[in-house]
């Protein structure tokens, strides 16, 4: 190893002083930096039990794991925070007011920080499962924004992680692009094309520590599919069947894209379940555990992301099988998977999760009752308004049917009109392509809406219509569904007001 000083997660925590903005590496809760930031959440427990002021600024990739955002929410150890994140506690210091959190396209975040939007960075905290030679290191399970941090951070903390030592090596393709004027194009025209290295680049002189681990990712697993995710799962794949077969779609099909969560799991088995649906590559952003299976049934050929989402017992599986795996991985930066320029001119397929869809098309992925925050928009806007065909999915009803997934009018909008072309539910599919607001209200109602909302949301529609709008809506009753469960706890107890 480069002769980097060794030393401890606690020594290297108190590296950190108060109102340092931090960049943590890693992507989707994997290759994240483990121990350091779990030591700095206790130094600053210890700090504010001394009566000292203790906070830093977070700038991740995505979400990261427990061992940071749930060690350093409950600390009260940061002052803000960016972009997504999935963590119960995050969430909660969030919505509560302790935490300043502002939320961005993925694609954007490096590039942020790279063009110094959000000041300086202070520290990077990366994994690396390697070393070199010459103080480079080579990336662990994901790749997020870590070749940006550590090219602009003034000082940097490395974890060096066994578990994965030399069994990612040449998995990775890293390249920070230039700044205007002096960008080139991304020569990427298939999802396996290198444009960059399999290391990134350090300075040794910012390197002031590297701690030893040997810890798994141990990422959560997936819920069971139940009826609904099977049922969406199924209306996807028949969907681009058909759309195959009347030449819609090129019969070499496209590279897909699949969000995050349990839906965007389950979709892309369905996907790979359904015979009529070629073998296909994919290019996006999150892993996860289904692409795994598809890869060793053959049924998708090629895939690369941002991170290697994936539960331990995957990710076994993946190193068992280096003969399958090795050629047919490439992990990227989030700046390349989700950047526009790529996913234009591959004709992405892009398949994301709403929470909730107006009759008109517009998308809320992040906001609960408009108002709370659950994740973030990830990179689901970046795939939804540069894709081939943008696909959002969503159960039609949340919270035991007391929430209509599909309501009036959003309550926050993440994708618009404009980028969500195709919409479905377990009830079934809207393509909204080439339709009128007050078509596509009515495709909507009619296609994806619960039989237990659908006369609501008609009665709706038929306010507002024939008055002259071209978006028929009312404005005194648009969330009219939204503050009846506010008021009642159910969404069904809405009244209009005529
Ligand atoms: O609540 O967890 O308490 O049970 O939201 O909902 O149905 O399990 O769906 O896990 O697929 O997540 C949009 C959040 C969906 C995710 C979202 C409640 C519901 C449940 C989760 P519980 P499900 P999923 C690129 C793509 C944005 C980022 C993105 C997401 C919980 O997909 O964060 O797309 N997307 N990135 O009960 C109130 C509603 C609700 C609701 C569902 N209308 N109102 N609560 N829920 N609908 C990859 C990356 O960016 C990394």
């Amino acid at each position: 190893m480069y002769n980097y000083p060794v030393m401890t997660a606690q020594e290297a925590a108190r590296l950190i002083n108060n109102n340092d903005v931090i960049g943590i590496g890693g992507f989707s809760s994997v290759g994240t930096p483990k121990v350091v930031p779990a030591a700095l959440a206790e130094y600053a427990n210890q700090l504010h039990a001394e009566g000292k002021d203790f906070k830093v600024g977070l700038i991740t990739g995505g979400a990261t794991g427990p061992q940071v955002d749930t060690a350093l929410a409950q600390a009260k150890a940061v002052k803000f925070r960016t972009p997504f994140q999935s963590n119960k506690d995050m969430r909660g210091a969030i919505n509560g007011g302790d935490v300043q959190y502002f939320d961005c396209h993925l694609s954007m975040i490096g590039q942020d920080v790279n063009y110094g939007f959000l000041g300086n960075v202070d520290v990077a905290i990366v994994e690396a499962s390697e070393i070199m030679e010459n103080g480079n290191i080579i990336l662990s399970t994901s790749v997020g924004i870590s070749p940006t941090l550590l090219k602009v951070a003034k000082k940097i903390i490395i974890e060096l992680n066994a578990a994965h030592t030399g069994k990612l090596t040449g998995m990775h393709d890293i390249y920070v692009p230039e700044m205007p004027p002096y960008r080139k194009p991304f020569m990427i025209t298939s999802p396996g094309d290198r444009i960059g290295t399999t290391y990134c680049e350090v300075d040794p002189k910012k390197v002031i520590a590297v701690v030893e681990t040997n810890m798994t990712d141990n990422q959560a697993g997936f819920k069971p599919l139940d009826d609904d995710t099977r049922a969406i799962g199924a209306h996807v794949s028949n969907f681009l069947v058909s759309e195959l077969k009347r030449g819609g779609i090129p019969k070499e099909f496209l590279p897909l894209q699949s969000g995050v969560g349990n839906i965007a799991n389950a979709v892309i088995g369905a996907l790979g379940d359904n015979p009529d649906v070629p073998a296909f590559s994919m290019f996006t952003e999150v892993i996860q555990n289904s692409v795994i299976d598809l890869m060793l049934k053959g049924r998708c050929n090629y895939v690369t992301g941002s991170s290697l989402s994936l539960t331990d017992d995957a990710l076994e599986t993946m190193y068992a099988n280096m003969d399958v795996f090795g050629e047919r991985v490439l992990l990227r930066s989030q700046e390349i998977t989700n950047h526009p320029e790529c996913i234009r001119r591959l004709g992405i397929i892009a398949l994301n999760t709403a929470l909730e869809a107006d009759i008109f098309g517009n998308v809320n992925s992040t906001h609960v009752l408009g108002t709370k925050m659950m994740n973030g928009i990830g990179g689901s806007a970046d795939f939804a308004r540069n894709a081939f065909l943008s696909i959002f999915t969503t159960p039609s009803m949340a919270k035991g049917g007391m929430i209509s997934s599909i309501v009036p009018m959003v309550t926050h909008t993440d994708s618009s009109e404009h980028s969500v072309r195709v919409l479905v539910t377990e009830q079934g599919v809207a393509d909204l392509r080439g339709k009128s607001p007050s078509q596509r209200a009515r495709l909507i109602i009619e296609n994806c809406a619960h039989p237990d909302y659908k006369q609501l949301l008609w009665d709706y529609l038929k306010l507002s219509e024939g008055k002259g709008y071209h978006t028929p809506h009312s404005l005194r009753n648009a969330f009219q569904m939204h503050l009846a469960f506010e008021e009642t706890g159910d969404m069904r107890n809405a009244k209009f007001i005529l």
